[in-house]
């Protein structure tokens, strides 16, 4: 079979040499490669461009060489083809161990001793919550946002997962779908978005939820930007001194120089990097895949066409 390689990583050079190696009873092009692009039969892509993408016309499956899919979504005429994300174990550890690093700046207050120190201010005596105080409202419950869901549960916080209608049985969380959305804000003291991007969860997080959440909270987001309302955000903190966010996705990545979003003092900025790609574990995860396509000339798509994850 023949693979056709693209990503705007910043690393990709050192992906793409991992990639060989572990694939190296197979042909991999690349865009610096004069290939004839219909006779390739498997894309590992991220954020392929549709001008490319158009001419591979006899494609058979399109693997994201991330979790997100929704670089691939965006390509015209998608048609049926099966979509292949990389469902990582290492990248769920990353995630959880960064939502927790969250939680705990908000519930030990280190952001406020943060900037105390910068005024050299000694300010003692705040009362922090013990975890079984803090309840840990999960948006997104896949393979990444269960795992994240589970664990912090383990650390005897209070978890509960919103999921806008199908819910799940026999979760040792509850669940609140749609109709029950205003119960999940006014619960949780910090949400954390692991939502796609999809047509639905496009500015999902807007004044409206804003307002529903709790006064003094933590809203997390690891999904993507798009499921927040940047500017609604700004104008919920101004009024809400005790709100802060954490966000490592963004409507525009990179952000803007300019944004507000650097000096809110309410805001912590990752640049998205909650789970990188790890390359070893990601490589064996797609590799697996493709043999298993390549021996039975079928593979299962992992995303919903019309859902959009
Ligand atoms: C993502 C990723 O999907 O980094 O955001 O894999």
């Amino acid at each position: 079979m023949n693979i056709f390689f693209y990503a705007t990583y910043s690393n990709q050079e050192e992906f793409f040499h991992t990639l060989k190696k572990k694939f190296k009873h197979d042909k991999i092009f690349t865009i610096n490669d004069n290939v004839d692009l219909s006779k390739i039969d498997v894309a590992m892509v991220w954020n392929l461009p549709s001008s490319v993408f158009k001419k591979m016309v006899n494609l058979k499956a399109i693997f994201s060489i991330g979790a997100g899919v929704d670089h691939i979504l965006k390509l015209p005429n998608i048609r049926n083809l099966p979509i292949i994300r990389v469902k990582d174990p290492t990248m769920r550890i990353r995630m959880y161990n960064h939502v927790l690093s969250q939680i705990l700046i908000f519930q030990l207050k280190l952001k406020i001793y943060d900037e105390a120190q910068r005024k050299k201010n000694w300010m003692n005596e705040r009362y922090t919550p013990l975890n079984s105080e803090l309840t840990i409202g999960i948006m997104g419950l896949g393979y990444i946002g269960n795992f994240v869901a589970l664990n912090i549960k383990k650390l005897g916080y209070n978890v509960i997962g919103f999921k806008r209608n199908v819910v799940k049985k026999n979760t040792s969380f509850e669940i609140y779908k749609s109709s029950s959305l205003s119960k999940f804000t006014k619960k949780s003291d910090v949400i954390v978005s692991i939502l796609p991007d999809t047509k639905k969860t496009k500015n999902f997080i807007n004044a409206n939820f804003l307002k529903k959440m709790k006064e003094s909270s933590l809203l997390v987001n690891i999904g993507r930007g798009s499921a927040v309302n940047e500017l609604d955000l700004i104008k919920h903190i101004k009024n809400n001194p005790n709100f802060y966010a954490s966000l490592d996705v963004f409507n525009k990545e990179p952000l803007n120089k300019n944004h507000k979003f650097w000096s809110n003092k309410n805001i912590t900025i990752t640049p998205h990097v909650a789970a990188i790609t790890d390359h070893d574990s990601s490589i064996s995860y797609l590799f697996k895949r493709f043999m298993d396509f390549k021996k039975n000339r079928k593979i299962k798509s992992d995303v919903d066409i019309k859902l959009g994850y």
